[in-house]
């Protein structure tokens, strides 16, 4: 039979099983509140007596066989198991090991037949789980005592907490305490933490605004013992996204080292600090400048060092691991960014938990995943973290998907899988970081497309049809379903949009039928329906999931969307041609681009909703040198009647110019004024380029607020 345990043990050896008992006898030797807790929550006077199966439980230390207690792993968090016909005995390496060994109890029983044997198990990674540290709405009390929940369930050991838009985490009130109801809402959850065997790690986040002084040393230590009161019992802190005197390695390692001498020793009963640092992946790093090997030199060895990878959002591998260990003289601590969405907030990432290497056990110190606001759906990733950080070499990231995917949707699975499926890559985005999506309809889609367009006979089209078919079945299941409300409220949207698309998709397969057929009152119809289909769609993309980034909702962009898109086109204008009629093609084309000389702009995205042209801002710290641009390049010289834009730091603006050419070369230079942080000029110009350029000779670090034209 199969154990459906997350994450997957390293040894299990079975020697058969039997009958399930139906009533047991615990004997708890040696255990902690989180395992009492948990345990109660299994065992009531129901089935429990003292002539039931016997289970032993407790940690190395106790007053178990000696025989048994040599077998416990010798890696933290580690237990062993054994299991015979007449009893089951659990013995954990630590206080957790001991908790996690339950925990794998509770799995075997939930099995129609008691598994025998052994099972020898122990995490690869010192500290697995999730840190929220991404942009945009906090997750909700309700969620984050879920999350809690979940990472117990599945052997997470960390939860760090630093959303960026919490004002006490961040600058300027990193140094004020919570108010009353906030740090009672904490306390709950560091409570909850400790009850699931979870690290609650505050992040504090005052790099933006410190003066390395003694007062706001004494702000951050004062701001520590109050979380500390709150229960908190392990921190980090936060240097990344940021400019200006923050930045200074040297400045930080010494604020570090302080808060490790001056608290974290003093305490006893605190882990060792995390913090991120502002050259937090390769890619920012400028090792001339010698700040992470600063860091590497001068922090105390206990103290974390967090990493994003490559680039902000990277896959780690054992090339990624070997450069920064080297830098830092130690394990980092991985800050993987998935399946986090803020900088492609109109898509949800469902897919699976893969791309990381199999081999990096042993050269990190941690492995956090980055979630999406979405706190529910980014379980689906989750449970894979949970798995690949615990037993590297078993992970199988596919096999995981479809079991977190049941265990998110217990019921309605099956349809959950047909939207995730299509629902998991990020489209185009400034990270450059994509996602399969639709493997196994890909194919398909490509054949079809061909063999429409060359006037074959269509090979595929039963298939096509029915993923179309499933589509639309699958999002009238999940919009219905009961099975995980909280889920549904945060996928509703796209889950809408999903199934107007595949109704899109079948009025476009009824539309080809009906061309080959010649019925023109038929093609005609389902014409018509796909543009009020559409209409529709729009009309969620402007309206739910508003934010100034990116708004709206989209759903399977990589495959399904531009197969419907690029059928339907092709099939009205063949019908056009053949009827000699004039049915309109849709395109919401978006025929301008990006003008740039900022390699870190590249391949930020651009959108055009109505007549506004948007930059859609990136979450960090740009950085400007003498000359360099950003701005647009449009189709063709067009009026441009407003431009706005503001950045963060209004004393960088005097050393921007706003220009416009209308060839590229020559460059017209616009009077600007600053009213409220922000530049709103009355252009009315015909421009073919506009952009802002730093004229001056000095380096600008800034943030881009928004920055929109009209074009006419
Ligand atoms: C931020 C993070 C954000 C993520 C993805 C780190 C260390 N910091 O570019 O808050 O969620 O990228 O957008 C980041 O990753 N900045």
């Amino acid at each position: 039979q199969s154990l459906d345990i997350n994450p997957t043990p390293q040894q299990l050896m079975s020697e058969g099983s039997i009958e399930m008992p139906t009533s047991f006898n615990i004997q708890q030797k040696n255990t902690d509140k989180a395992t009492q807790h948990l345990l109660s929550s299994f065992f009531t006077t129901d089935n429990t007596d003292a002539k039931g199966f016997s289970i032993i439980i407790g940690d190395v230390d106790s007053k178990i066989s000696r025989k048994l207690r040599r077998k416990v792993p010798g890696k933290a968090e580690g237990y062993f198991i054994k299991s015979t016909q007449k009893s089951i005995t659990i013995i954990g390496r630590d206080a957790r090991g001991t908790y996690y060994g339950v925990r794998t109890l509770l799995a075997l029983l939930q099995n129609k037949k008691m598994p025998l044997g052994e099972i020898l198990d122990y995490p690869d990674v010192a500290a697995r789980g999730t840190v929220e540290g991404f942009y945009g709405t906090p997750w909700s009390f309700e969620h984050r005592i879920r999350q809690l929940d979940f990472y117990g369930e599945n052997k997470l050991n960390t939860y760090i907490y630093g959303p960026k838009d919490d004002p006490y985490h961040s600058s300027p009130n990193w140094r004020k305490p919570y108010p009353e109801n906030e740090a009672a809402q904490l306390k709950k959850l560091i409570d909850r933490a400790e009850m699931n065997q979870v690290d609650f790690v505050w992040a504090i986040h005052p790099g933006k605004d410190i003066k390395w002084n003694d007062e706001d040393r004494k702000n951050l230590l004062n701001k520590f013992e109050l979380m500390y009161d709150l229960g908190v019992r392990a921190y980090a802190v936060f240097f990344d996204d940021i400019s200006g005197e923050g930045t200074n390695p040297k400045q930080q390692a010494n604020l570090l080292n302080f808060l490790h001498t001056d608290f974290i020793k003093k305490k006893k009963d605190v882990k060792p600090l995390i913090m991120c640092p502002t050259e937090y992946n390769k890619g920012w790093s400028k090792p001339e400048g010698g700040y992470l090997k600063t860091l590497g030199k001068e922090l105390d060895p206990s103290i974390r060092i967090m990493w994003t990878g490559n680039t902000v959002v990277a896959d780690i591998d054992k090339e990624t691991m070997n450069w920064i260990n080297t830098e830092i003289n130690r394990n980092a601590f991985i800050w993987w960014n998935f399946p986090v969405s803020d900088y492609v907030r109109n898509h949800m990432l469902l897919g699976p938990t893969y791309g990381n290497g199999k081999d990096i056990a042993n050269d990190v110190s941690g492995f956090v995943s980055n979630p999406m606001e979405h706190a529910e759906a980014s379980k689906i990733a989750i449970y894979g973290v949970a798995d690949y950080s615990w037993n590297m070499t078993e992970y199988q990231p596919e096999k995981k998907w479809l079991e977190a995917l049941k265990v998110v949707m217990p019921k309605s699975y099956k349809s959950l899988e047909v939207f995730a499926r299509h629902n998991s890559d990020l489209g185009q985005n400034g990270h450059r970081y994509r996602r399969k999506e639709s493997v196994s309809f890909s194919p398909k889609a490509t054949a079809f497309l061909k063999q429409l367009k060359a006037g074959e006979n269509i090979d595929d089209f039963k298939a096509v049809e029915n993923e179309f078919h499933a589509m639309v079945e699958a999002s009238y299941i999940l919009l219905n379903s009961s099975d995980n409300a909280v889920l549904l409220d945060e996928i509703r949207p796209w889950v809408q949009q999903f199934k107007l698309l595949g109704q899109s998709g079948l009025g476009m397969l009824h539309m080809y039928t009906s061309l080959q057929a010649k019925k023109t009152d038929d093609f005609e119809r389902s014409y018509n329906a796909i543009i009020a289909v559409k209409e529709e769609m729009y009309q969620i993309d402007r309206t739910k999931n508003q934010n100034p980034y990116q708004p709206g909702v989209k759903t399977a962009t990589l495959v399904a969307t531009p197969l419907i898109d690029d059928s339907f086109a092709y099939l009205t204008a063949a019908y056009n041609k053949e009827f000699n009629k004039n049915l309109a093609v849709a395109s919401n084309y978006n025929p301008h681009v990006l003008f740039t000389n900022i390699k870190q702009l590249q391949n930020q995205q651009i959108s055009l909703t109505d007549r506004t042209l948007v930059l859609n801002p990136p979450l960090e710290v740009i950085q400007m040198a003498a000359n360099a641009y950003f701005g647009f390049e449009l189709d063709k010289t067009t009026r441009v009647p407003n431009v706005q834009y503001q950045l963060e730091n209004t004393s960088i603006y005097k050393n921007l110019e706003l220009q416009t050419s209308t060839n590229g070369t020559t460059w017209a230079t616009i009077k600007t004024e600053v009213k409220k942080d922000a530049i709103h000029v009355r252009l009315n110009k015909q421009v073919k380029y506009i952009r802002i350029v730093n004229t001056s000779t000095e380096n600008i670090e800034t943030k881009i607020v928004h920055f929109k034209i009209e074009v006419k």
